[in-house]
């Protein structure tokens, strides 16, 4: 048996090509659109490929036990069809069509610093949903904008409501993206409601200076800092803590690279039964350098995500990027060095038409 490829502008011409050299006896094994190779291809038309079987009278002929072997052929073919389903069924998963209509959509994305595959897949996907063809620039607008918001999602900022009991809240994240510094802001932004008892605890021994930049919030907000050293100290300070709403823990800064699920902090994480976790990620770091930040921390299963110095950062495509990798909530986007103003619970709407804006820079005026 041999098996061919035959392509063509449509199926038509494709198929014709196919029956002039193979006759009608070939059976089609696949029909499916191809993007033209190389990267001019991906601006092209796409083009239709039909793969047929077929086997040549000659072989047949010379064959003592036809029947017996038509039956094999048959089985085989039965089996290759399933085979190439498989791989073109793939194939269309990564090479999803981004329609004209939404070309300028695409573009936006990518210079907002979307990941291409991830600005792909998004319109791609809505594309295989919703025929734009027929749709004026408004809808297109609305429908683009209302997908993008939605896999962004609802942001979830800290839940004050504490009826469940005392909540602790840590911040963790890589050396210096402005976990202490987001942790005062939360805190003061809590203080303002003077209706709850807050106790602070830092686990950042790493440095000296670290101490005593809590030390300072802390003296400032009158509020009891607690220095822990091991998660037995964390588990006395809790309580000791019994009577606060609330205690924030603010810890070392850690090179992403060598976080493990046995570092004793995720210990301390799991003795507090109702806790929040905010992985702090900076706004100013690279997209690939964040995809192993998240890698290394997947292990946490129910983090919250944090993005500082929003001020800094050029672009805002990796919001979108780093809640397409993790599905984790978003909660909240810091924009200075101000405590406690510089802070805001994330607001989908914006980042939505930061995203497909016409001008990005737009936001920073
Ligand atoms: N521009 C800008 N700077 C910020 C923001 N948040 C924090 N910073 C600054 O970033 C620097 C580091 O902040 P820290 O809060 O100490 O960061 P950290 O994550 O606690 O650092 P380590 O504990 O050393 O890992 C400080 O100079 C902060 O003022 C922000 O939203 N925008
Ligand atoms: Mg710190």
């Amino acid at each position: 048996m041999i098996v061919k490829k035959y392509t063509g502008p449509t199926a038509y011409e494709a198929m014709n090509q196919l029956k002039k050299e193979l006759g009608s006896d070939a059976v089609v094994l696949n029909t499916r659109k191809v993007r033209q190779k190389g990267f001019l291809g991906f601006f092209k038309k796409p083009i239709v490929e039909i793969t047929a079987a077929y086997e040549s009278k000659d072989s047949l002929a010379s064959r003592p036990h036809i029947e017996n072997n038509m039956v094999k052929v048959s089985n085989e073919l039965m089996a290759l069809k399933t085979m190439i389903e498989d791989i073109s069924s793939t194939m269309v998963k990564t090479e999803l069509e981004i329609p004209v209509e939404l070309k300028r959509y695409h573009v936006r994305l990518l210079e907002n610093g979307v990941d291409h595959s991830i600005a792909t897949s998004i319109l791609g996907e809505l594309n295989e949903q919703i025929d734009f063809s027929d749709k004026d620039e408004q809808a297109i607008h609305d429908i683009v904008k209302y997908a993008i918001s939605e896999y962004i999602g609802r942001a979830q900022p800290m839940n004050i409501d504490n009826r469940g009991g005392q909540k602790v809240i840590f911040l963790i994240g890589p050396t210096g993206v402005g976990k202490t510094t987001t942790l005062a802001k939360l805190v003061a932004k809590l203080t303002m409601e003077k209706k709850h008892k807050i106790g602070l605890i830092t686990s950042d021994t790493y440095r000296v200076a670290a101490v005593e930049q809590l030390k300072t919030y802390s003296d400032i907000m009158q509020l009891p800092l607690e220095v822990i050293y091991n998660s037995r100290d964390f588990n006395r300070t809790l309580i000791k803590f019994k009577e606060k709403d609330f205690i924030f823990v603010d810890t070392a800064g850690k090179n992403h690279r060598k976080v493990t699920k046995e570092d004793e902090l995720y210990e301390m994480m799991n003795s507090a039964k109702n806790r929040e976790v905010y992985l702090v990620l900076s706004g100013t770091t690279n997209f690939s350098v964040l995809k192993s930040i998240i890698e290394q921390y997947s292990f946490i299963k129910d983090y919250k995500i944090i993005f500082t110095k929003m001020d800094e950062a050029r672009e805002f495509g990796n919001i979108l990027n780093v809640k397409y990798l993790t599905r984790n909530s978003l909660a909240y986007m810091t924009n200075g060095q101000n405590v406690p103003d510089d802070i805001d619970i994330l607001d989908r709407d914006k980042v939505t038409d930061w995203l497909i804006g016409e001008d990005p820079y737009e936001r920073s005026s």
